[in-house]
Order: C-alpha cells, then sequence, then structure tokens
C-alpha cells in the first residue's frame, strides 16, 4: 500500500470496531490506530497517543508513517457536550479544520468524518426525516455537526478535499462501551439483561429514536470510503437507517430471551434532547448513490448482541 491509513479516536465504541475491519481489509501494518488515551482492546497494529488539537503531534504522525487517509473520531458526544459546550465545541470543530487542511495542502487524500442524526433539531420532520429538510439543532454537539457538514461541503467545493460522511444513528455493538451520547441507553440495556439487573431508563418508555447495529455502521463506514468518488454526490453527509425502536420495544425484544428482565423509567436532561431527534430516517440517497444497505432487524440486532455479549462476559453466563 502507498499510503497508510490513520484513525483518530480509535479508543472509542466505533474506533475499537473500525480499527480491526479496516486491518482486516489493509493489512495490520497499513492502518495506524491513535487516541488520547489508552485503547480498550490489545493492538494487531502500531498505536500513537495522540491529541487531534496538536497540530504539532499530529503532522508528526502523518509524516512518520506516510498517512494518505485519516478517519476522524474524536469528538464529544451529545450528552458529555452540553456538560461542556465551550470544549464540546472547540474539540468537534477544530479537530475537524486540522484534518481538513491536511488535505487542502495536499498532505493527505481522503478524508472520511462522521455527523449524527443529531444535526437535526425540534423543527424538522420526526417520521422519515429527508436528507435535504429543516435544520434546527439545539444541542452544541448538532449545532457542531450542522456546522462541520458545512465546512467539508465548503473544503469539497473551494479546494477540491475529498471528504466523506455519513451520519449515524445511534450505534450498538458488544465490542465497546459508548462514550457519552443519547443513545447509550441502548448498550447499556444489554449490558444490565445479561447480569440480570434491571435498568433505570433515562429516556421515556415510547421515545423512538433511530439507531443502527455497529456491524452496519462499520459497512456503511467502508462503503463509502471506497465507493468511486463521482457516486459521492453528496458532500455534507448522507443520512442513513438501520432500525428505529422506542427503550420498550428494546425490552420487549430482549425478554423474548431473558423474559425476567425489568426497566424502569427516570426521564432526565438526555430527554429532551432525544425529543428534538429524528424517530426515523429516509436513506434512499445512499442507497442509490453507493449502494448503501442495512443487515440488521430489530430481532437480529438483538439475537447478536445477546449471543455475544454473553460470550465477552463469561462471568456474567
Ligand atoms: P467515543 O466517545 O466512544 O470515542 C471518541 C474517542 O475520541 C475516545 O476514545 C476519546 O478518547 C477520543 N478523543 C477525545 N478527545 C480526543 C483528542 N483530543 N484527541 C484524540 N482523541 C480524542 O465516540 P464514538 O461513539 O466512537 O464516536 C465517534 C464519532 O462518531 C464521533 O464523531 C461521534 O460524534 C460520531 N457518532 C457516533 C455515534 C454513536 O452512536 N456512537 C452516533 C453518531 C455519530
Ligand atoms: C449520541 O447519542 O450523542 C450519539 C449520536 C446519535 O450522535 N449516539
Amino acid at each position: 500500500m502507498a499510503g497508510k491509513v490513520l484513525v483518530i479516536g480509535s479508543s472509542g465504541q466505533i474506533g475499537t470496531e473500525l480499527v480491526e475491519a479496516l486491518r482486516a481489509l489493509k493489512g495490520n501494518e497499513n492502518v495506524i490506530a491513535s487516541d488520547i488515551r489508552e485503547p480498550q482492546i490489545e493492538q494487531t497494529g502500531p498505536f500513537e497517543i495522540l491529541d487531534i488539537l496538536n497540530k504539532v503531534q499530529l503532522l508528526e504522525i502523518v509524516e512518520k508513517y506516510n498517512i494518505k487517509e485519516i478517519y476522524l473520531l474524536a469528538a464529544l458526544l451529545s450528552a458529555t457536550a452540553e456538560k461542556n459546550p465551550a470544549f464540546g465545541w472547540d474539540l468537534n470543530m477544530n479537530s475537524l479544520f486540522n484534518v481538513l487542511d491536511l488535505a487542502k495542502e495536499k498532505i493527505i487524500d481522503k478524508i472520511f468524518w462522521p455527523s449524527s442524526i443529531a444535526v437535526f433539531g425540534p423543527t424538522t420532520p420526526q417520521q422519515n426525516t429527508p436528507q435535504y429538510t429543516i435544520m434546527e439543532p439545539t444541542t452544541v454537539y448538532g449545532i457542531s455537526k450542522q456546522a462541520g457538514e458545512r465546512w467539508c461541503e465548503y473544503y469539497f467545493n473551494k479546494y477540491d478535499v475529498d471528504v466523506r460522511s455519513i451520519r449515524y444513528p445511534g450505534l450498538i455493538g458488544y465490542k465497546s462501551l459508548p462514550g457519552g451520547g443519547t443513545t447509550d441507553y441502548a448498550v447499556d440495556i444489554f449490558h444490565k439483561a445479561l447480569k440480570k439487573e434491571s435498568l433505570e431508563c433515562f429516556l421515556s418508555e415510547d421515545t423512538t429514536l433511530p439507531m443502527m447495529y455497529m456491524s452496519d455502521a462499520i459497512k456503511a463506514t467502508i462503503g463509502i470510503m471506497e465507493a468511486n468518488g463521482p457516486s459521492i454526490k453528496i458532500r455534507s453527509s448522507y443520512n442513513i437507517a438501520g432500525v428505529s425502536f422506542s427503550p420498550k420495544e428494546i425490552t420487549h425484544e430482549i425478554q423474548k430471551s431473558i423474559p425476567d428482565f425489568n426497566i424502569t423509567y427516570k426521564p432526565d436532561y438526555r430527554q429532551e434532547i432525544a425529543d428534538s431527534w429524528p424517530q426515523s430516517i429516509d436513506d434512499n440517497h445512499a442507497k442509490l448513490d453507493w449502494n448503501w444497505s442495512p443487515d440488521y432487524d430489530l430481532t437480529k440486532l438483538s439475537n447478536t448482541m445477546l449471543e455475544n455479549l454473553k460470550l465477552a462476559l463469561p462471568q456474567e453466563k
């Protein structure tokens, strides 16, 4: 491989699984993992401690490994960013500029940067939310993702920067823990069910949100990055959809395998965030432009989580 790949924020929920998938595709030595903290799992390839806000350190790593492609995952998520809006804005925006500028200067060739369903707000149509619609986000996280989308498109149009993006829904996987989002209950619920504990859910029972099983998210991420350039017609960010469910619905699904599992509800500040987001997503542009399609419905997601998490947590069998 002529140029290598750098994943920034690799110790997080998505990075842990994305690095594994990219290494399987491109070879262990060709994928450099990096994060401000140590990885959650043992590494099969290079790992570097990197603070993405440190431009000098970033350039050193890019030059050291001859990096040509960057997946930028470092960010503060919705719930954490609400607790520290100034830092959320600083990290989410300046990390993006530091990477976009490397491509503008033609030091790297290609960027993946994730947006989120958080770009939408309370005035957005909540059912089957279209690709192009009203976007008035009310969280600092959503505002940073919306601004990020505009900057990605701007760098593509003005500086010919090959940046690609998708709006992830809430992601659910068993290999890593989520990092401070409004959708995190949907991972925690599986851990609690297998530990035979009940879950006190921070969202109300009928709060429906768009969600996705992690391997579908990894498939979409690699899919958009491997697609031919001309097929990527949207350079802000693509809607993608997996499944939509409420806490009550996922509880019923889990109870098919663990009938004793119990959930209680105590909505907190995250309820207002969830209420401002879509309930389901129209992802036709992604389907048409680069052949996106998800593999997991609610039953498959739930069964896969329970089976694999049970193996990953042997003491809770
Ligand atoms: P996460 O919080 O689990 O991981 C983020 C990682 O970034 C962490 O390991 C953290 O240590 C690292 N990081 C923080 N500050 C850093 C810095 N200064 N330099 C280097 N690394 C730093 O987040 P995630 O869920 O893996 O999300 C990754 C990206 O995907 C984010 O942009 C997020 O907004 C987006 N996204 C995630 C979801 C989801 O459900 N997980 C949904 C929509 C969008
Ligand atoms: C969050 O809840 O903040 C994330 C997201 C949907 O962006 N999971």
